[in-house]
């Protein structure tokens, strides 16, 4: 018999690491973890971890015939800068990646005759504010709202929320009355900073980035103006989001897609708190235009209205919260160490 597990792609990135520490410590049933990188060790004891590509189709013909998978978090992504040195990587890796797990989860929903949840972390990318006078004139988008990204990441996101609506909703072009078998939810994250990892080949990366530095007394040139405002959320309520949405009541969600947002703070309100907590942190100024390009197209905001509504989204951490009683303790004790 094959046995039932969870499977969670990208493992060891940086939200990865993160999901699976909380699943595990939940105690949460068979953990199967996949990723191109090894876990750290202290994770790699509590589940059972693959490196391998999720491009590698023999190795999910040899994990079908072994697992069935009641829940997928596919986490494994190219993000924005990244993306855009490598687009034809990134689509291999964003797009064919997505689609091919899509796939296998829609089989196997229609297999077992029970739908297989997908859980997707799209991005604020998706957006394409346009102008800096948009953006502005625009703070809080709706999920449908300004969705003409420019950057090949937020194309491939944009793309992705769409094949997980079309397996949920007209794969083979069921009837409305005939069973839905996979289940896709999908949130939209905004850049995220955790303490315990520092994130790479994003473009919001500028925020943990500073943070961190300051923290090892390293000096730091941010690469956008200090103007650049976009929505940000700490760690802990980024993971929050996933099993939060996964445990929803599927008659509750009127959206697949749902945006989630915590604060919003322009680079210098960053560096701000960034220097209250570290007063010697050397920040400065050094915006690189491709990447300012990419923040000034994404919002100031979102507009979670329904996320709050359908599933009771309420992040924990507001700015103050995130800096004072999350980011900057932990951050110290790991550079102290
Ligand atoms: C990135 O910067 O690419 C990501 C994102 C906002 O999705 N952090």
């Amino acid at each position: 018999m094959r046995r039932k597990a969870i499977l969670i792609t990208g493992a060891a990135g940086e939200v990865g690491q993160a999901l699976v520490q909380q699943l595990a410590d939940q105690g949460t049933d068979f953990l199967l973890t996949l990723d191109v990188r090894p876990l750290p060790p202290e994770l790699d004891a509590r589940v059972t971890h693959i490196v391998g590509d999720i491009l590698d189709h023999s190795l999910f013909d040899r994990l079908v015939s072994e697992y069935e998978f009641t829940h997928i978090y596919h986490l494994a992504a190219l993000l924005s800068t990244r993306a855009e040195y490598t687009p034809m990587a990134a689509h291999h890796v964003n797009v064919d990646g997505t689609m091919h797990l899509l796939q296998l989860a829609a089989d196997q929903s229609e297999w077992e005759r029970k739908s297989v949840m997908f859980i997707y972390p799209s991005s604020v990318a998706v957006f394409g504010m346009q102008t800096l006078e948009n953006k502005a004139n625009h703070p809080r988008p709706q999920e449908w709202e300004w969705n003409y990204p420019i950057t090949m990441y937020g194309c491939n996101k944009l793309y992705g929320e769409t094949l997980g609506v079309y397996y949920t909703k007209h794969y083979k072009q069921l009837a409305e009355d005939e069973p839905t078998m996979l289940d896709f939810r999908c949130v939209r994250f905004p850049g995220l900073i955790s303490a315990f990892t520092v994130p790479s080949g994003g473009t919001s990366d500028y925020g943990p980035e500073m943070l961190h530095a300051a923290a090892q007394g390293k000096p730091y040139a941010c690469f956008v103006r200090p103007d650049s405002a976009i929505p940000f959320m700490a760690m802990p309520d980024a993971i929050t989001s996933l099993t939060q949405l996964a445990a929803a009541p599927r008659e509750k969600l009127t959206r697949q897609t749902y945006n989630i947002t915590a604060f919003s703070l322009t680079a210098e309100e960053i560096a701000e708190r960034v220097r209250r907590h570290f007063p010697q942190a050397e920040i400065t100024y050094e915006p690189d235009l491709k990447r300012q390009r990419i923040v000034d197209s994404w919002p100031i905001d979102v507009n979670d209205d329904a996320a709050r509504r359908d599933w009771g989204w309420n992040p924990a951490y507001d700015a103050e919260r995130a800096f004072d009683e999350y980011l900057v303790p932990n951050i110290r004790k790991r550079y102290q160490k």
